[in-house]
């Protein structure tokens, strides 16, 4: 007899499992049985925030996340093809690159979860500096400008980032994370918003656009 609310909680052990090979069968066949989509998001948002927790904690390491991720990121398209849905329209277009480096892992992830909870993502890449989000921002008309900074060297290209989009007259809203981010220096720097992992990137983003709820990440 099947248990209330355990195909949930397949999902969700799947994502925390890091069980990549049996996301895409189990969503097809939960579709397949009823279950809308929205709560199957929901569990897999579940087992993210999880995987970030022990992360966190240092229970769990980088490539494990990533492994998440990409289980985040086969899911939700499975999810599309299975219920025969065209992409919603988005909560709004964001761009984000990393300032200055090359450091790409954590930016890949903040995009994940942005996706995940139904923004428009452009990534730009890494080695960026504020011209090229500058260029990014005004031709897809972003809402958002968000930007990984990595290292202290790139921070002050950050407070250049703020002063070219003002003076641009770009009225996006902004927002930056990253291994040398706080919240103080971000608001420091003139940022709208910090947030300090992948899933209070979208949780912040949403704020932003004021949005709320959905059935993606909170
Ligand atoms: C992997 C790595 C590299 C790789 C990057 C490979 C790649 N393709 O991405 C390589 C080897 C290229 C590299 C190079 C360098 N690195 Co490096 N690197 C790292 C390392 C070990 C891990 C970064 C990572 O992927 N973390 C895992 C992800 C999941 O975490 P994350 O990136 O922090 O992202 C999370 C949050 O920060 C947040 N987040 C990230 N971005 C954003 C954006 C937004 C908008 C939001 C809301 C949130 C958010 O959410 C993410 C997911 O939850 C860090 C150490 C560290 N612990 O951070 C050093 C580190 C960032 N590197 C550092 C340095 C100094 C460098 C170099 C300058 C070294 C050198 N002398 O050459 C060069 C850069 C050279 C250049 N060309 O500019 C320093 C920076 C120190 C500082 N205070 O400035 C660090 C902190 C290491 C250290 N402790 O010294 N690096």
């Amino acid at each position: 007899m099947e248990v209330p609310g355990s195909v949930e909680k397949s999902v969700e052990d799947c994502v925390t499992g890091l069980k990549l090979g049996e996301i895409e069968g189990l969503l097809r066949d939960a579709v397949r049985s009823g279950m809308m989509p929205d709560r199957l998001m929901e569990a897999m948002s579940k087992g993210l925030e999880k995987l970030q927790e022990k992360y966190a904690d240092r229970v769990i390491g980088t490539p494990e996340l990533f492994v998440g991720a990409l289980i985040i990121e086969r899911g939700i398209k499975t999810l599309f093809e299975s219920c025969g849905i065209e992409k919603p329209r988005p909560l709004g277009k964001v761009v984000i690159g990393t300032m200055g480096t090359p450091h790409e892992g954590g930016r890949h992830l903040v995009k994940i979860a942005l996706e995940a909870s139904g923004f428009e993502v452009h990534d730009i890449g890494g080695n960026k500096l504020p011209k090229d989000f500058v260029r990014w921002a005004k031709e897809v008309g972003a809402d958002i400008v968000a930007v990984s900074c990595m290292v202290v060297y790139a921070v002050p290209l950050l407070r250049d980032l703020i002063g070219a989009l003002k003076s641009e007259g770009i009225k996006a809203k902004t927002m930056v994370g990253g291994a040398v981010m706080d919240l103080d220096l971000a608001r420091d720097l003139g940022f709208d918003a910090y947030g300090k992992d992948m899933m209070e990137a979208a949780s912040i983003a949403k704020a932003l656009v004021g949005a709320s709820g959905g059935a993606g990440l909170r």
